[in-house]
């Protein structure tokens, strides 16, 4: 069985996080990832601090295993949802879409375990200088907010780059993804889009059905021109957006009203031509529904067959 530091570090059986994503990682997928034994995220999302308290409190009630929130940085209510993260005594926080500084300053001492999203080396230094337990080199094959590095060439570079265990993401959904990424001198993976078509994953059917009928080439970042991009599936609100940022006669406004709500339409309504689907790259590998822990067991399952095997593939 593949155990690496991470799983001691937080308690955790697989060395695996499912992906903190806005909208879709609410208490029962988290709860479902960290009963299998991984270690489940909810997302803060946009959300004030008392809704976060609601989702952390009743993944409580569906686990008594380790789970963690992830907060997004560009959030109005990110500091709000920082003082509930402490109040509640939550043991891991992941972040994203921004520097974590100024929450790390509470957090570290709290005995929380931070573990940062780093898009670039310097990044991966500045957190791990402020108090990181890990990190998350996450690429742009990632659905949702991207940087610009890509998995293969940023992990290995950020595993140079700090001491502490680095988790790859971004392109992950499989048993040859997870035996790469320890190749690539990763401890750990973070999946987000794979749980996206758990049974447990609570979005709305049209969400999984446009994942399961993805192709490779069917993602697109929209949101350069904003300064936020993001990856999700291509539809008729992705191609807007993208005519829109070529258009000079566009402003961010009107782009950014546009935006504005997409992703709940997604999850919550299903609603394909206004809403946006974050989804990776790796999409097109996602077959089929079901449960977290299958999901989790079959993908440690061929990583560990790949890696035993070694050697052998070289004739
Ligand atoms: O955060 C994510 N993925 C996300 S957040 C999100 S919600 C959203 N909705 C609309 C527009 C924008 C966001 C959807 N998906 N992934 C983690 C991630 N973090 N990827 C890249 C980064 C990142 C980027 C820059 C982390 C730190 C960073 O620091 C530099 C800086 O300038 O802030």
């Amino acid at each position: 069985m593949i155990r690496t530091d991470i799983c001691d570090r937080i308690g955790i059986e697989y060395p695996i996080f499912q992906g903190g994503m806005a909208w879709v990682s609410e208490h029962v997928l988290a709860a479902a990832v960290s009963n299998a034994g991984g270690l489940g995220l909810i997302s803060a999302m946009s959300a004030d601090g008392e809704y976060l308290r609601r989702e952390i409190r009743l993944c409580r009630e569906m686990t008594d295993r380790p789970f963690g929130v992830n907060v997004m940085l560009m959030s109005p209510h990110a500091a709000e949802v920082a003082k509930v993260i402490l109040e509640e005594r939550v043991s891991v926080v992941t972040t994203g879409a921004g520097l974590p500084g100024v929450y790390m300053k509470e957090w570290v001492p709290a005995g929380i375990k931070v573990v940062p999203v780093v898009p670039s080396t310097a990044i991966a230094r500045r957190v791990e200088r402020e108090g990181a337990a890990a990190v998350i080199a996450e690429g742009c094959e990632s659905g949702g907010h991207v940087g610009e590095l890509t998995t293969m060439a940023l992990v290995p570079q950020v595993v140079d780059a700090v001491s502490v265990p680095v988790i790859a993401a971004g392109g992950i959904a499989d048993g040859r993804g997870v035996a790469a990424a320890f190749m690539l001198g990763a401890k750990g993976v973070q999946c987000g889009t794979r749980f996206l078509c758990a049974e447990e994953c609570q979005i709305h059917p049209n969400y999984k059905q446009k994942v399961l009928a993805a192709r490779d080439i069917d993602t697109v970042v929209t949101g350069r021109r904003l300064g936020h991009p993001v990856r999700c599936l291509r539809n008729p609100l992705s191609r807007q957006i993208g005519l829109m940022e070529y258009d000079s006669a566009k402003s961010n406004e009107e782009i950014e009203r546009l935006g504005a709500g997409s992703l709940r339409r997604a999850a919550v309504e299903g609603d394909t031509e206004t809403g946006s689907f974050m989804a990776g790259q790796i999409a097109a590998l996602v077959k089929c529904v079901k449960p977290a822990r299958e999901i989790i067991v079959e993908m440690f399952r061929e990583a560990e067959k790949l890696l035993s095997e070694g050697a052998r593939w070289v004739r």
